[in-house]
């Protein structure tokens, strides 16, 4: 016998009455923010989720930290951080970029909550409004749905594995 029995695919909860999300919102290009943000919200909303929470940070560099720090306490089932970084624009670009890249994926496994990555990384400011509500949709709503998608994930995860005893899981794989 083997675990693929066990590996069906996940279905969407039906209800995130009881789910919180924090939205962490970097403060630079702040009309885009603002779109990426209302993107977010309406979907986390359109879902009913119970707490969806906003925080504000000076910058994207400090996106990480923000939602390191916020997972430490536990009680956000998924975090979203939003920013946008025009690479013609800053030389800051490369560093900026690579330290909220690094910075939540390592929060995202320390912690064990998801840490959904809903930074814009164009070329132009015009490119950055295309993908905030403009021809290549919203980046905010995408950056809600991986959240949801995530929690799912986490909550099927849970339920089936972990009344799971590890011998039992061996004993699985090497039948
Ligand atoms: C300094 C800076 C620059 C030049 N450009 C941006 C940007 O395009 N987007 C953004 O979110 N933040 C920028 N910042 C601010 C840094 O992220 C950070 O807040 C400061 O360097 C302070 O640590």
């Amino acid at each position: 016998m083997s675990l693929a029995h066990l590996q069906t695919t996940y279905q969407p909860l039906n209800n995130y009455d009881n789910v919180s999300i924090a939205i962490v919102v970097a403060n630079w290009h702040t009309e885009i923010i603002q779109k990426l943000y209302e993107g977010a919200y309406t979907v986390l909303k359109k879902f009913h989720v119970g707490k969806i929470e906003r925080f504000d940070v000076p910058g994207s560099f400090e996106l990480s930290f923000a939602a390191n720090h916020l997972a430490g306490y536990g009680v956000f089932d998924a975090i979203i951080c939003i920013g946008v970084v025009i690479q013609g624009e800053t030389k800051h670009f490369d560093f900026i970029c690579q330290a909220v890249a690094n910075g939540i994926t390592n929060a995202s496994q320390n912690t064990d909550t998801p840490i959904i990555f809903g930074v814009l990384t164009p070329n132009t400011l015009e490119q950055a409004y295309e993908r905030a509500g403009g021809k290549y949709g919203n980046k905010g709503e995408e950056a809600a749905y991986a959240a949801l998608q995530m929690i799912d994930f986490k909550f099927y995860a849970q339920n089936v594995y972990q009344s799971i005893q590890p011998n039992w899981i061996d004993s699985q794989i090497d039948s």
